[in-house]
């Protein structure tokens, strides 16, 4: 039975005119893998299609001034051109395009499905805002607290936002990254991203200067309950609910700090840690010490509970900020290096100056402050993951619109399944308006329903899903395109899924990849799917450079494939990119080397005429350095070295011009060579020739089939030869033989043979 194999690429997203070089890199790889399979027997499932909704190719329109509907079918033109133009092999039978009603239907429908689970949420969120742009932006697009288009400083602006709640899957998602055959760099980025910390809750009871309850807490988390008794003051973030509490006296002082730094964006890692007291102070709860209370512009409101217990002598961003306010430091683990009071030691050891808990080793009396914090309802052991929820509300106009209603009367409703797709309207308008709702909010004619529930007046959502949701689960939809009815066959799926490779750029290692993981855990917790995991093995490709200088269409230096194909052909730049440098790793383009590939195919051609029948002098040794070949070109390409296996190709082809090319053999290298150069083997083969994947040839069935014996000249062994292949009574045409097929030229004229028969043949010249 054939083995059903899915071959997975990224798909692009149409934000230019043509794909460029990286693209054609990728693809390359693809396919070569694609028809490696093919030639293996497996029904190799490789698509392809247009992640083409989105801010991408969004601000392509805006900045070519056309209609972002007119610019994505003219782009996926050419791309679909370009990427067969490279002689690859994709199913165009199950194209899909992203922003197709025919799609985006059903990732509507996905939307709800998650709504119906409690996974969607809209809270309220801070975004950053350029005030002179009048726009949200990304994260991305605000550098060193900048807006990235006009520098102008950007705020924070509070809006509400829609929510996939990821973070229920943190654990999850860390966990199952150990079955994953992906390369280490992209799970460490996930481990990293997901960020699990252990430690625990500590909470503080609040007073005023004079000691007075402010019947009030406040909650650290910390990695490192061991070092409490060190805590000598807490640190929270601008926005923490503690401020309601700040004194009258320490009103002012505190509005202006907060004003300064509210000025400055979050994102700035390199800011100088500032901050100013709060007037409140915490009661350690262990040994009831009383600790000034911060307001800084170091603590992450969303991070933990956003605040933190400094503990100076034992980290060193406490350190800095206690020395800069002249904040006690209290020494509380025992260095176990030469002791020095005056520096910090962020390492564990013996507690010292911690009460009852003096003389244990960190790790225990983690555990133990931490039981104790619990006895006494003060705290508790707490796990706390750097994973945020996943905002998908956009308020743009090129994505899939969201599908809710505002009513009056019955609140938020999502739209009824039957309803789907809620289509997105043309319009003219569609400019970002950079106000807290996007471009469809001003269209009545899309606004303005009636409610599912109860046929009363109700709004739309206006926002749209961010182009993520889309690629989340494209490669889910592939081998249904042209099904509306259901998103996705389950019976049908257990042939192709999970993905069995998924090939792309190294860029995408944690929001797409993570992205795609949590879609398919939840659809299997649905029972939609039989899998959580959708992509069982991954492989990264590097950049492909210019000149050492990665490619950007603001450096003007982006290399399109197209001249080099239509200068150098399809096969000689696939060749060309997967030989360059390894597929991992990327490098250079350099265009000058495409002619060491060139005479490469051009030796394969000449070849083709020079090969003879049976030139091959079967010996064990040759036939184990073939298989060696065969072994080795099959790893290879299985671990995607790809520049390894070319570069054992053309040892070969060089090893057949020295000892003759023997047709056999020929053929079976241009097998090996098909997946890289297609178009080249398919015109060198023989009409009806079977293109199969070489088969390493065990030594017993050679035995079989062939009786090889050694010859020996002038009583020095030379080589073996297959006696079963020649009339061995006939002296002249055993002579004649060797003659053809031996490596050096012998002058067998006077030469007499003494053949043992199935022994050895003697030759004496
Ligand atoms: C006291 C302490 C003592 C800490 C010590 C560290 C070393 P990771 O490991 O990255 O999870 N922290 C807690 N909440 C924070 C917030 N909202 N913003 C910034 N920092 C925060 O970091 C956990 C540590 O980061 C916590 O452990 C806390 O400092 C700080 F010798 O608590 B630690
Ligand atoms: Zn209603």
């Amino acid at each position: 039975m054939k083995k059903y194999f899915y071959n997975l690429v990224m798909f692009p997203y149409p934000s230019s005119a043509l794909l460029h070089i990286g693209h054609a890199y990728i693809y390359s790889a693809t396919d070569v893998y694609g028809r490696y399979r093919k030639l293996l027997g497996d029904d190799v499932f490789q698509p392809m299609g247009f992640d083409s909704f989105g801010i991408h190719a969004e601000n392509y329109s805006l900045k070519v001034g056309r209609h972002p509907s007119e610019v994505v079918s003219e782009n996926i033109e050419n791309f679909r051109k370009q990427v067969k133009s490279l002689n690859t092999d994709f199913s165009w039978d199950n194209e899909i395009v992203t922003s197709d009603p025919s799609y985006y239907k059903w990732t509507q429908w996905i939307f709800l499905k998650l709504y119906e689970k409690g996974l969607v949420e809209k809270k309220l969120s801070k975004l950053n805002y350029c005030p002179n742009c009048k726009t949200i932006l990304s994260d991305e697009m605000v550098i060193g607290g900048k807006c990235e288009r006009c520098s102008t400083v950007t705020e924070k602006k509070e809006t509400f936002q829609w929510f996939f709640k990821i973070t229920e899957y943190a654990e999850r998602l860390l966990n199952n990254l150990s079955e994953l055959d992906w390369p280490e760099s992209v799970i460490t980025a996930q481990r990293n991203w997901i960020g699990k910390s252990e430690g625990a809750s500590i909470t503080f009871d609040l007073e005023d200067e004079s000691g007075n309850s402010l019947g009030d807490t406040v909650t650290v988390f910390t990695t490192r309950p061991d070092t409490l008794f060190g805590a000598t003051f807490i640190a929270v973030g601008y926005s923490h609910k503690l401020i309601n509490l700040v004194p009258e006296k320490y009103l002012d002082a505190v509005n202006t700090a907060l004003h300064i730094f509210k000025s400055r964006s979050d994102l700035d890692n390199d800011k100088e840690k500032e901050g100013i007291f709060s007037g409140i102070y915490a009661v350690n709860p262990l040994n009831g010490d009383l600790i000034p209370v911060y307001i800084t512009n170091y603590v992450l409101d969303s991070y933990g509970f956003g605040a933190l217990m400094g503990v100076p002598n034992h980290d060193k961003r406490d350190w800095d900020f206690a020395h800069k306010y002249g904040i006690r430091v209290q020494q509380v683990v025992e260095c176990e290096f030469e002791n020095n009071k005056n520096d910090v030691y962020e390492g564990e050891g013996k507690l010292i100056n911690s009460d009852e808990f003096t003389g244990m080793e960190s790790s225990l009396a983690r555990e133990k402050i931490t039981r104790k914090l619990k006895s006494i309802g003060k705290g508790d052991f707490h796990t706390t993951y750097k994973l945020r929820d996943w905002c998908v509300s956009r308020q743009r106009y090129w994505g899939a619109p969201i599908p809710i209603i505002y009513c009056d009367k019955c609140g938020t409703v999502p739209i009824e399944e039957k309803d789907l797709p809620v289509f997105l309207p043309s319009l003219v308008e569609y400019k970002p308006t950079g106000g807290v709702k996007g471009p469809l909010s001003g269209v009545e004619m899309f606004m303005n329903v009636t409610c599912p529930k109860c046929g009363g007046n109700a709004t739309r959502e206006s926002d749209v899903l961010d182009n993520f949701v889309d690629s989340a689960w494209y490669y889910l939809r592939y081998p249904f395109s042209d099904n509306g009815i259901v998103p996705f066959v389950k019976e049908e799926m257990k042939k192709y899924f999970p993905v069995d490779v998924y090939v792309g750029g190294a860029e995408h290692a944690v929001l797409h990849l993570l992205y795609s993981r949590f879609l398919s855990m939840v659809l299997f917790d649905m029972k939609y799917i039989d899998w959580e995991e959708p992509f069982k093995k991954l492989r990264t490709s590097g950049h492909i450079k210019n000149k050492g200088i990665k490619m950007s269409k603001s450096k003007g230096n982006v290399i399109i494939p197209d001249e080099l194909i239509a200068k150098y052909g399809a096969d000689t730049l696939r060749l060309y990119l997967l030989f360059a440098c390894p597929f991992g790793e990327g490098g250079d383009f350099i265009e000058e080397n495409i002619a060491g590939i060139t005479r490469f195919l051009e030796r394969v051609k000449k070849a083709n005429e020079l090969k003879k029948r049976d030139v091959r002098i079967e010996s064990g040794e040759e036939i184990n350095l073939f298989n060696d070949l065969i072994r080795k070109i099959s790893l290879d390409i299985d671990n995607f070295k790809f520049n390894t296996a070319i570069s054992s190709m053309m040892i070969y082809l060089n090893n057949l011009y020295t000892n003759g090319i023997d047709e056999e053999l020929y053929y079976k290298l241009l097998t090996m060579l098909y997946p890289f150069a297609p178009e080249t083997v398919v015109e060198l083969i023989p009409e009806g020739f079977e293109l199969k994947w070489p088969k390493i040839e065990e030594s017993d069935n050679i035995n079989l089939s062939k009786k090889l014996i050694p010859v020996q000249i002038n009583g020095k062994f030379r080589f073996t030869i297959d006696v079963k292949l020649i009339d061995m009574s006939d002296e002249s045409r055993v002579f004649k033989y060797i003659n053809e097929n031996s490596k050096t030229k012998l002058d067998l004229q006077n030469a007499k043979m003494y053949y043992v028969k199935d022994k050895i043949l003697n030759i004496v010249l």
